[in-house]
């Protein structure tokens, strides 16, 4: 194989395949490589371009160092010294998301960006929901799942991308009319020094829109450069703030919607419309389409999701709870029920310090553990229970809930030292309570 390739993709699981397939469309042959022996697109890749190299089980430096260009994907960290070593001899280093940035520059459409640790995948969802009320020709991906660059395959005038810190981090010129950072607590502590340099990866994303729409009630959401900024939150709004005055959504002065009539449950999740809200506006979405989208959205799966009631038991999942702060949140939202709370929670804890829990778990009866980092959970609460297995968290849950309690999976870790992904582990949790409930209905 040729020393002097170019173009070198680094990465093939659905980013890494979606820059290979870009860049040929360009005409740009690259080569690509993974840590991984057996990389997720290496089959498709085989099969849709049979002329790309594939180099895997590790980076070889003798091609990284001859690139002009390197695109990583968003698992693969900066700081990887491969990287690092090419990024100090000036071989440019980007991303999936600023190849997309580049490819849009000239079409000048409509871009907006959402960013935070948690929220970010509801808010996306929300702003697509009243886009397509709107009737606007939308389209919408990034880390919720859709690789940006397959959003070029057809002309589109509004982007709304969910963005992640690692994808910030090799993107610099997106051109968001409107951007947000819902809110910062840890997350992703195995990549990044401190919470501080996760949080600048995050704020970046105001460096490269028009207007920054920041959470005034977290502080660590205000951008660095106050120009052209705006806030949403829950409390009364100030000149032309998003916020909630007597009960109503209301921008400024103007009445949205009363909360009364808004679908979605929990106070974190109506901090999520307005900030969708607050972004639609900038994209010039009439409030007759954002009224519509708030009655009747009432939330997305894995997210705080009902799924069974089973002798009065409420049976909730969110396996989405993939760190501390939406555990937290999740509790929170619960504050008001007057039932037993019976938390299963663990998995992997992503370096996190999972003290923050420490005051929200007084809301729970009975914890039970699982996972890499369970017994971490596990200790910060007496009588906690280790379990290995969903099947025997359901079943222990179970056994301790009486009706009007509440059986909530919010682990505050990811899945992955169990699963494939948080749907699998709320899939598992959702057949282990219907397995529940078909023995309930079992004559014997
Ligand atoms: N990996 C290696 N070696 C490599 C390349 C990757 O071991 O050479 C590992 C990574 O460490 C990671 C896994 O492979 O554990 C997947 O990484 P990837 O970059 O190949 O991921 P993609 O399949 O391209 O998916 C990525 C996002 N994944 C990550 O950021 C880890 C997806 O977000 C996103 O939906 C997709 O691009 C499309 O934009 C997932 C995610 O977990 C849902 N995101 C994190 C989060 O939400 O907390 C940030
Ligand atoms: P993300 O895409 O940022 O992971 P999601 O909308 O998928 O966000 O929600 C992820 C988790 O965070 C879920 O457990 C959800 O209940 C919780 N969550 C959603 N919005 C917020 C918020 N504004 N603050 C805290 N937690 C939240």
């Amino acid at each position: 194989m040729e020393l002097h390739n170019s173009h070198l993709v680094l990465g093939l699981g659905a980013t890494g395949l979606s820059v290979v397939r870009y860049l040929c469309q360009q005409g740009i042959t690259p080569l690509v490589m993974d840590t991984r022996e057996e990389p997720p697109g290496a089959k498709q890749l085989a099969l849709e371009f049979p002329e790309v190299n594939l180099i895997t089980g590790g980076f070889d430096c003798r091609y990284l160092v001859q690139a002009s260009q390197i695109v990583i994907s968003p698992g693969i960290a900066i700081d990887t010294p491969e990287i690092r070593a090419a990024i100090d001899m000036d071989i440019e280093v980007i991303g999936d998301v600023e190849l997309f940035a580049r490819a849009v520059k000239d079409r000048s459409p409509c871009v907006i960006g959402i960013t935070g640790s948690n929220g970010k995948s509801t808010v996306t969802t929300l702003m697509g929901e009243m886009a397509k009320a709107a009737g606007l020709n939308y389209a919408l991906g990034g880390n919720i799942g859709i690789p940006v660059l397959n959003l070029l395959q057809s002309p589109i005038d509004l982007y709304i991308l969910e963005l992640s810190s690692f994808q910030l981090e090799t993107t610099h010129s997106l051109n968001c009319i409107a951007a947000t950072c819902l809110n910062i607590s840890e997350d992703h502590m195995d990549r990044y020094r401190d919470l501080e340099a996760y949080r600048q990866a995050k704020l970046s994303l105001y460096d490269q829109s028009k207007r920054a729409l920041f959470n005034r009630e977290d502080s660590l959401t205000q951008p660095n450069d106050p120009m052209n900024q705006n806030s949403f939150g829950l409390t009364s709004p100030v000149n032309d703030e998003w916020g909630v005055k007597d009960g109503k959504i209301v921008h400024g002065t103007t009445e949205i919607v009363s909360l009364h009539d808004v679908a979605i449950v929990g106070s974190h999740n109506h901090a999520n419309l307005i900030a969708a809200m607050a972004l639609a506006y900038h994209a010039g979405i009439e409030k007759e389409s954002m009224i519509e989208v708030a009655k009747h959205f009432t939330g997305l799966a894995h997210r705080c999701e009902l799924v069974a009631n089973i002798n009065a038991v409420s049976y909730v999942n969110d396996s989405k709870a993939t760190n501390v702060g939406a555990t937290v949140a999740a509790l929170q939202g619960l504050s008001e029920h007057l039932g037993d709370i019976i938390l299963i929670a663990g998995g992997d804890g992503k370096g996190a310090d999972f003290s923050p829990l420490e005051a929200v778990l007084d809301k729970v009866t009975h914890l039970i553990t699982l996972g890499k980092d369970g017994d971490e959970i596990a200790a910060l609460k007496d009588n906690s229970k280790r379990v290995d297995s969903m099947a025997d968290a359901v079943k222990q849950a179970a056994g301790l809930a009486t009706a009007g309690d509440i059986v909530l999976l919010s682990p505050a870790c990811a899945s992955l030292d169990m699963y494939k992904n948080f749907m699998a582990r709320g899939d598992d949790f959702r057949e282990q309570v219907q397995a529940l409930s078909a023995k309930n209905l079992d004559p014997e």
